[in-house]
């Protein structure tokens, strides 16, 4: 009898046992059908990871596209090859994500990789830098600066500023340590520079890529150092290069700053992201700075939101920038019926 209550409880325990363990998984096989089916899957391919523009461009697009916004993100970084990135897209559309983003490193070489995503149906998104392709459908949106309006406002500020100081055009000599070649970045400040120096009669005295990093501006800017001896402005085109230069400046035995009647070599770049830039913004030892802003991460997810509602969003997104500077007799410039403020930092 005894035995018979102990084997009648064993059972029962195991009956209530079992009803609970079917409707725990059931329920939680539910409510994982449920969030997966609100996730939505994006594949990342960011370029590289050159500057402190570009980690603080990651940190944005990592926390914008997150779990908790409703996002499973799969991250690459292309370690500055575009044949890694090409490699990532591949793996992004075996992988059947819902969208393709793309940061790509320089602009032509997209079109087959990017072709391939359109057929499968995945619709693309290109942040920061721009695609040269053929066919435009290839992707369904673009959003960054207008790196050739962040060139022409530095190159007008370089105007206002030497005007002011009584300096004529045929004595300023630059030197220019431009970004990645073939980036739209680097095209786009490249272009603002020289139509002034063709407009005004400036002297470009060199021009290479310092890769938009620290190690390279400084390498080039010695190379310059050692074949010129009149540079009076250098045009850099990242805040990472500025920071080689002005080493590179410093270890020669020559000062930086705007001062360039008494000898100091000017330096002006882009970004306005590094501490460190801004620093010597304040300090005098960078003049001008053009913003180039690197917080896309809630611009990619608004547009994803736009194109999960089935709406279309404008091909081109641009991002509103300004320029910083110490020099504080620049109030503003001008480029063509546009008047911009700069923003003096003290
Ligand atoms: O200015 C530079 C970075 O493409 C806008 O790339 C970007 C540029 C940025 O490495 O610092």
């Amino acid at each position: 009898m005894k035995k018979t209550v102990h084997l009648t409880a064993i059972l029962l325990l195991l009956a209530t046992f079992l009803v609970a363990c079917r409707s725990s998984t059931v329920s939680e096989t539910s409510t994982s059908a449920e969030s997966e089916k609100k996730m939505i899957t994006v594949g990342f391919s960011q370029l590289g990871a050159e500057s402190d523009w570009r980690s603080t461009n990651t940190d944005s697009m990592l926390e914008a596209l997150s779990k908790e916004n409703g996002y499973t993100l799969i991250y690459k970084n292309g370690q500055q090859k575009q044949a890694n990135q090409v490699t990532a897209l591949r793996m992004f559309i075996q992988q059947d994500v819902d969208y393709i983003v793309l940061a790509p490193e320089t602009e032509t070489g997209w079109d087959f990789v990017l072709k391939e995503a359109k057929d499968a149906g995945i619709p693309v998104i290109i942040v920061d830098r721009r695609v040269d392709v053929e066919d435009r459908s290839l992707y369904s949106c673009w959003v960054g600066s207008d790196f050739e309006l962040e060139g022409t406002k530095m190159a007008a500020w370089i105007h206002e500023y030497t005007q002011f100081k009584g300096i004529a055009d045929e004595d300023v000599h630059i030197a220019h340590i431009q970004g990645t070649l073939g980036s739209t970045a680097q095209l786009g400040r490249t272009r603002g520079l020289q139509n002034a120096a063709r407009e005004y009669g400036w002297n470009i005295l060199a021009q290479e890529s310092g890769d938009f990093t620290e190690v390279r501006g400084k390498e080039v800017m010695s190379s310059f150092l050692r074949q010129y001896d009149n540079i009076n402005i250098v045009y850099c085109e990242n805040d990472n290069e500025a920071i080689g230069a002005i080493s590179a400046i410093e270890a020669f035995g020559k000062k930086v700053g705007p001062d360039i009647e008494n000898g100091e070599i000017m330096v002006v770049s882009f970004d306005g992201i590094n501490q460190d830039a801004m620093q010597y913004l304040r300090e005098g030892k960078i003049s001008c700075i053009a913003e180039c802003n690197p917080l896309h991460g809630p611009r990619v997810q608004a547009l994803i939101e736009m194109l999960e509602k089935g709406e279309e969003p404008e091909k081109y997104n641009y991002v509103a920038e300004t320029l910083f500077s110490s020099v504080s007799e620049i109030k503003s410039i001008t480029v063509g019926d546009k008047t911009y403020d700069v923003d003096i930092v003290k």
